[in-house]
Protein backbone atom coordinates (compact mmCIF):
# COMPACT_ATOMS: atom_id res chain seq x y z
CA UNK A 1 0.00 0.00 0.00
CA UNK A 2 1.09 3.47 -0.94
CA UNK A 3 2.18 5.85 2.02
CA UNK A 4 0.65 9.42 2.36
CA UNK A 5 2.41 11.32 5.11
CA UNK A 6 0.26 13.98 6.83
CA UNK A 7 1.64 16.92 8.71
CA UNK A 8 -1.21 18.05 12.04
CA UNK A 9 -1.29 20.61 14.21
CA UNK A 10 -4.54 21.06 16.63
CA UNK A 11 -8.01 20.32 16.29
CA UNK A 12 -8.72 21.04 12.83
CA UNK A 13 -5.80 18.82 11.47
CA UNK A 14 -6.90 16.14 13.84
CA UNK A 15 -10.41 16.05 11.63
CA UNK A 16 -8.76 15.51 8.41
CA UNK A 17 -6.08 12.93 10.06
CA UNK A 18 -9.42 11.02 11.06
CA UNK A 19 -10.40 11.35 7.30
CA UNK A 20 -7.31 10.09 5.96
CA UNK A 21 -6.95 7.06 8.57
CA UNK A 22 -10.69 5.38 7.46
CA UNK A 23 -8.87 5.03 3.70
CA UNK A 24 -6.93 2.39 2.35
CA UNK A 25 -3.79 4.21 2.76
CA UNK A 26 -0.48 3.19 4.43
CA UNK A 27 -0.83 7.02 6.87
CA UNK A 28 1.48 8.47 8.50
CA UNK A 29 1.35 11.66 10.63
CA UNK A 30 3.97 14.01 11.82
CA UNK A 31 2.53 16.08 14.49
CA UNK A 32 3.20 19.47 15.82
CA UNK A 33 5.00 18.93 19.64
CA UNK A 34 6.22 22.54 19.76
CA UNK A 35 2.98 22.72 22.15
CA UNK A 36 4.54 20.75 24.70
CA UNK A 37 5.28 21.30 28.16
CA UNK A 38 5.46 20.03 31.52
CA UNK A 39 2.89 20.74 33.69
CA UNK A 40 3.30 19.43 37.70
CA UNK A 41 6.34 17.20 36.32
CA UNK A 42 3.53 15.33 33.65
CA UNK A 43 4.81 15.98 30.16
CA UNK A 44 1.72 17.29 28.07
CA UNK A 45 2.16 16.62 24.62
CA UNK A 46 -1.55 18.47 23.44
CA UNK A 47 -1.25 18.32 19.60
CA UNK A 48 -0.59 14.09 20.25
CA UNK A 49 -3.04 14.28 22.30
CA UNK A 50 -5.69 15.98 20.52
CA UNK A 51 -4.70 13.29 17.44
CA UNK A 52 -4.97 10.68 19.39
CA UNK A 53 -7.94 11.40 21.43
CA UNK A 54 -9.48 12.23 18.00
CA UNK A 55 -8.38 8.80 15.91
CA UNK A 56 -9.81 6.93 19.12
CA UNK A 57 -13.06 8.18 19.24
CA UNK A 58 -12.57 9.85 22.79
CA UNK A 59 -12.05 13.30 22.14
CA UNK A 60 -14.71 15.78 23.61
CA UNK A 61 -14.91 17.08 20.40
CA UNK A 62 -17.23 19.78 21.69
CA UNK A 63 -14.20 21.39 23.52
CA UNK A 64 -11.72 20.34 20.81
CA UNK A 65 -9.39 19.18 23.26
CA UNK A 66 -9.01 16.60 26.32
CA UNK A 67 -11.30 13.65 26.36
CA UNK A 68 -14.79 13.20 26.83
CA UNK A 69 -16.45 12.11 29.39
CA UNK A 70 -13.89 13.58 31.88
CA UNK A 71 -13.89 14.12 35.44
CA UNK A 72 -12.27 17.32 36.98
CA UNK A 73 -11.45 15.23 41.02
CA UNK A 74 -7.97 15.93 40.71
CA UNK A 75 -8.25 19.42 39.77
CA UNK A 76 -10.81 20.31 42.68
CA UNK A 77 -8.47 18.96 45.30
CA UNK A 78 -5.64 20.81 43.36
CA UNK A 79 -7.71 24.19 43.84
CA UNK A 80 -8.69 23.04 47.22
CA UNK A 81 -4.89 23.02 48.47
CA UNK A 82 -5.05 26.70 46.56
CA UNK A 83 -3.35 26.18 43.49
CA UNK A 84 -4.71 28.31 40.72
CA UNK A 85 -5.74 25.35 38.22
CA UNK A 86 -4.86 27.71 34.70
CA UNK A 87 -4.40 24.48 33.01
CA UNK A 88 -7.33 21.99 33.29
CA UNK A 89 -5.65 18.37 33.44
CA UNK A 90 -8.83 16.04 33.69
CA UNK A 91 -8.56 12.71 35.55
CA UNK A 92 -8.35 10.02 32.77
CA UNK A 93 -6.09 12.78 30.92
CA UNK A 94 -3.85 12.99 33.78
CA UNK A 95 -3.65 8.71 33.22
CA UNK A 96 -2.17 9.31 29.49
CA UNK A 97 -0.07 11.76 31.44
CA UNK A 98 1.14 9.32 33.91
CA UNK A 99 1.73 6.40 31.09
CA UNK A 100 3.62 8.85 29.32
CA UNK A 101 5.94 9.92 31.80
CA UNK A 102 6.84 6.02 33.04
CA UNK A 103 7.79 5.42 29.79
CA UNK A 104 10.02 8.71 29.03
CA UNK A 105 11.58 8.00 32.92
CA UNK A 106 12.25 4.36 32.01
CA UNK A 107 14.72 6.13 28.83
CA UNK A 108 12.18 5.97 25.92
CA UNK A 109 12.72 8.36 23.21
CA UNK A 110 9.44 10.08 22.41
CA UNK A 111 8.92 8.65 19.16
CA UNK A 112 8.52 4.81 20.48
CA UNK A 113 6.64 5.84 23.43
CA UNK A 114 3.84 8.40 21.70
CA UNK A 115 4.22 4.73 19.36
CA UNK A 116 3.65 2.25 22.41
CA UNK A 117 0.49 4.56 23.60
CA UNK A 118 -1.28 5.09 20.42
CA UNK A 119 -0.94 0.88 19.78
CA UNK A 120 -2.63 0.67 23.29
CA UNK A 121 -5.58 3.57 22.22
CA UNK A 122 -6.13 1.10 19.51
CA UNK A 123 -5.30 3.51 16.84
CA UNK A 124 -4.08 2.00 13.47
CA UNK A 125 -2.28 4.60 11.75
CA UNK A 126 1.63 5.83 12.84
CA UNK A 127 1.71 9.66 14.64
CA UNK A 128 5.45 10.63 14.70
CA UNK A 129 6.57 13.26 16.47
CA UNK A 130 8.48 16.24 14.59
CA UNK A 131 11.65 15.69 16.95
CA UNK A 132 12.43 13.55 19.94
CA UNK A 133 13.76 16.65 21.64
CA UNK A 134 11.93 19.32 23.56
CA UNK A 135 11.40 22.13 20.64
CA UNK A 136 9.14 24.55 22.00
CA UNK A 137 7.08 27.69 20.47
CA UNK A 138 7.77 30.76 22.05
CA UNK A 139 5.53 33.51 21.42
CA UNK A 140 6.52 37.13 21.15
CA UNK A 141 4.27 39.69 21.79
CA UNK A 142 3.84 42.98 22.93
CA UNK A 143 3.73 41.90 26.25
CA UNK A 144 6.91 40.40 26.10
CA UNK A 145 8.10 36.21 25.27
CA UNK A 146 5.53 34.19 25.99
CA UNK A 147 5.72 30.19 26.73
CA UNK A 148 2.97 29.07 24.45
CA UNK A 149 1.14 27.36 26.85
CA UNK A 150 1.00 31.10 28.73
CA UNK A 151 -0.18 32.53 25.30
CA UNK A 152 -2.76 29.77 24.04
CA UNK A 153 -4.63 29.25 27.36
CA UNK A 154 -2.90 31.40 29.76
CA UNK A 155 -3.85 34.66 27.91
CA UNK A 156 -6.14 32.88 25.67
CA UNK A 157 -4.25 34.60 22.90
CA UNK A 158 -5.02 38.27 23.25
CA UNK A 159 -1.76 39.50 23.38
CA UNK A 160 -0.96 41.57 19.53
CA UNK A 161 1.79 38.71 18.20
CA UNK A 162 4.79 40.32 16.97
CA UNK A 163 6.77 37.12 15.82
CA UNK A 164 6.51 33.15 16.73
CA UNK A 165 10.14 31.95 17.63
CA UNK A 166 10.32 27.99 16.54
CA UNK A 167 12.33 25.68 18.62
CA UNK A 168 13.68 23.84 15.13
CA UNK A 169 14.70 20.58 17.30
CA UNK A 170 16.53 17.57 14.97
CA UNK A 171 14.31 15.89 13.29
CA UNK A 172 12.50 12.60 14.56
CA UNK A 173 14.09 9.70 12.74
CA UNK A 174 10.82 7.45 11.91
CA UNK A 175 9.21 11.06 10.82
CA UNK A 176 12.11 11.71 8.42
CA UNK A 177 11.79 7.91 6.93
CA UNK A 178 8.45 8.71 6.23
CA UNK A 179 8.78 12.12 4.57
CA UNK A 180 11.92 10.23 2.02
CA UNK A 181 9.94 6.97 1.69
CA UNK A 182 10.35 5.55 -1.92
CA UNK A 183 6.95 4.50 -1.29
CA UNK A 184 5.53 8.38 -0.29
CA UNK A 185 2.72 9.06 -2.78
CA UNK A 186 1.94 12.62 -1.11
CA UNK A 187 2.25 14.69 1.76
CA UNK A 188 -0.77 16.32 2.96
CA UNK A 189 -0.66 19.68 5.24
CA UNK A 190 -4.01 19.36 7.48
CA UNK A 191 -5.55 22.39 8.08
CA UNK A 192 -4.40 23.50 11.27
CA UNK A 193 -3.02 27.10 12.15
CA UNK A 194 0.09 27.59 9.51
CA UNK A 195 1.66 29.42 12.31
CA UNK A 196 1.45 28.43 15.47
CA UNK A 197 0.96 23.97 14.43
CA UNK A 198 2.17 23.68 11.22
CA UNK A 199 5.68 26.50 11.35
CA UNK A 200 6.66 24.22 14.11
CA UNK A 201 6.83 20.68 11.81
CA UNK A 202 8.83 22.92 8.81
CA UNK A 203 11.24 24.55 11.35
CA UNK A 204 12.60 21.16 11.93
CA UNK A 205 15.69 21.56 9.46
CA UNK A 206 15.27 17.44 8.17
CA UNK A 207 12.07 17.35 7.64
CA UNK A 208 11.89 21.38 5.87
CA UNK A 209 14.83 19.97 3.46
CA UNK A 210 12.23 16.84 2.40
CA UNK A 211 10.03 18.62 2.29
CA UNK A 212 11.22 21.34 -0.17
CA UNK A 213 13.09 18.61 -1.72
CA UNK A 214 10.07 16.29 -1.72
CA UNK A 215 9.72 13.31 -4.23
CA UNK A 216 5.79 13.46 -4.54
CA UNK A 217 3.31 15.95 -4.17
CA UNK A 218 2.29 17.78 -1.53
CA UNK A 219 -1.23 19.21 -0.95
CA UNK A 220 -2.06 21.98 1.79
CA UNK A 221 -5.82 22.22 2.78
CA UNK A 222 -6.65 26.20 3.44
CA UNK A 223 -7.56 26.86 7.50
CA UNK A 224 -9.29 29.76 6.71
CA UNK A 225 -12.48 29.70 4.86
CA UNK A 226 -13.61 32.79 3.45
CA UNK A 227 -11.29 34.95 5.51
CA UNK A 228 -12.33 33.09 8.79
CA UNK A 229 -10.84 30.72 10.43
CA UNK A 230 -13.16 27.73 11.55
CA UNK A 231 -11.81 27.61 15.03
CA UNK A 232 -8.63 29.29 16.94
CA UNK A 233 -6.70 32.70 16.41
CA UNK A 234 -5.52 31.65 12.73
CA UNK A 235 -6.95 34.72 11.35
CA UNK A 236 -6.05 37.23 14.18
CA UNK A 237 -2.48 36.42 13.86
CA UNK A 238 -2.07 36.32 10.42
CA UNK A 239 -3.36 39.94 10.44
CA UNK A 240 -0.76 40.60 13.47
CA UNK A 241 1.86 39.32 11.47
CA UNK A 242 1.22 41.57 8.80
CA UNK A 243 -0.20 39.22 6.65
CA UNK A 244 -3.13 39.43 4.26
CA UNK A 245 -6.26 37.02 6.56
CA UNK A 246 -7.63 34.84 3.18
CA UNK A 247 -6.71 31.19 1.92
CA UNK A 248 -4.29 32.87 -0.86
CA UNK A 249 -2.31 33.81 1.95
CA UNK A 250 -1.93 30.48 3.39
CA UNK A 251 -1.55 29.41 -0.09
CA UNK A 252 1.93 32.20 -0.17
CA UNK A 253 2.66 31.05 3.56
CA UNK A 254 3.53 27.67 2.10
CA UNK A 255 4.46 28.64 -1.49
CA UNK A 256 7.71 26.06 -2.74
CA UNK A 257 6.80 23.48 0.03
CA UNK A 258 3.24 23.13 -1.84
CA UNK A 259 2.21 21.85 -5.47
CA UNK A 260 -1.48 21.95 -4.56
CA UNK A 261 -3.77 23.57 -2.28
CA UNK A 262 -6.97 22.73 -1.37
CA UNK A 263 -9.49 25.73 -1.51
CA UNK A 264 -12.96 25.36 0.05
CA UNK A 265 -16.19 26.53 -2.53
CA UNK A 266 -16.37 29.47 -0.56
CA UNK A 267 -13.23 30.52 -1.96
CA UNK A 268 -13.19 29.47 -5.33
CA UNK A 269 -12.77 32.74 -7.29
CA UNK A 270 -9.13 32.59 -5.61
CA UNK A 271 -8.05 29.58 -7.70
CA UNK A 272 -6.71 31.54 -10.70
CA UNK A 273 -4.58 33.79 -8.00
CA UNK A 274 -3.36 30.42 -6.40
CA UNK A 275 -2.59 28.84 -9.66
CA UNK A 276 -0.33 32.60 -10.84
CA UNK A 277 1.65 31.05 -7.57
CA UNK A 278 2.91 27.91 -9.46
CA UNK A 279 0.10 26.08 -7.30
CA UNK A 280 -2.62 23.60 -8.49
CA UNK A 281 -5.96 24.97 -6.98
CA UNK A 282 -8.28 22.37 -6.05
CA UNK A 283 -11.84 23.02 -4.82
CA UNK A 284 -13.86 21.01 -2.04
CA UNK A 285 -16.26 21.44 1.10
CA UNK A 286 -13.72 21.55 3.55
CA UNK A 287 -15.93 22.59 6.26
CA UNK A 288 -15.76 18.90 8.54
CA UNK A 289 -18.94 18.38 10.96
CA UNK A 290 -19.36 15.13 10.47
CA UNK A 291 -16.89 11.70 9.94
CA UNK A 292 -18.58 11.31 6.70
CA UNK A 293 -17.86 14.92 6.17
CA UNK A 294 -14.06 14.25 7.38
CA UNK A 295 -13.74 11.06 4.85
CA UNK A 296 -15.06 12.97 1.87
CA UNK A 297 -12.31 15.67 2.72
CA UNK A 298 -9.52 12.60 2.83
CA UNK A 299 -10.67 11.34 -0.46
CA UNK A 300 -10.41 14.76 -2.12
CA UNK A 301 -7.12 15.00 -1.09
CA UNK A 302 -6.28 11.66 -1.99
CA UNK A 303 -7.49 12.53 -5.74
CA UNK A 304 -5.82 15.82 -5.80
CA UNK A 305 -2.44 13.88 -4.92
CA UNK A 306 -3.12 11.78 -8.05
CA UNK A 307 -3.96 14.24 -10.38
CA UNK A 308 -0.75 16.39 -9.10
CA UNK A 309 1.05 12.71 -9.42
CA UNK A 310 0.17 12.77 -13.12
N1 LIG B 1 -6.88 24.56 26.14
C1 LIG B 1 -7.54 25.52 26.86
O1 LIG B 1 -8.02 26.49 26.29
N2 LIG B 1 -7.65 25.41 28.23
C2 LIG B 1 -7.13 24.38 28.92
O2 LIG B 1 -7.25 24.34 30.15
C3 LIG B 1 -6.46 23.34 28.18
C4 LIG B 1 -5.95 22.21 28.81
C5 LIG B 1 -5.38 21.18 28.03
C6 LIG B 1 -4.93 20.01 28.61
C7 LIG B 1 -4.38 19.00 27.84
C8 LIG B 1 -4.27 19.17 26.46
O3 LIG B 1 -3.76 18.18 25.69
C9 LIG B 1 -4.72 20.34 25.83
C10 LIG B 1 -5.27 21.35 26.62
N3 LIG B 1 -5.74 22.54 26.04
C11 LIG B 1 -6.37 23.50 26.78
C12 LIG B 1 -5.62 22.77 24.59
C13 LIG B 1 -4.20 23.15 24.20
O4 LIG B 1 -3.76 24.32 24.79
C14 LIG B 1 -4.22 23.25 22.65
O5 LIG B 1 -4.77 22.06 22.22
C15 LIG B 1 -2.90 23.26 21.92
O6 LIG B 1 -1.82 23.48 22.66
C16 LIG B 1 -3.07 24.20 20.72
O7 LIG B 1 -3.71 23.52 19.72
Amino acid sequence: MRTIVALCGGVGGAKLALGLDRLPVDLRIIVNTGDDFLHYGLPICPDFDTLAYTLAGLANVEQGWGRAAETLAVQAELAGLGETTWFTLGDKDIALHLLRARLLAEGARLAPALDDIRRRLGIRCAIWPMSDHASPTLVDTEEGVLAFQEYFVGRRCTPVVRRVRYGAGVGCPEALAAMTSDRLDGVVICPSNPVLSIAPILAVPELHHALAGRRAPALAVSPLIAGRAVKGPTAKIFAELGLEVSALSVARYYEGLIDGFMLDEADASLAPAVQALGITPFVAATLMHTDEDRVALAECCVDALRALRS
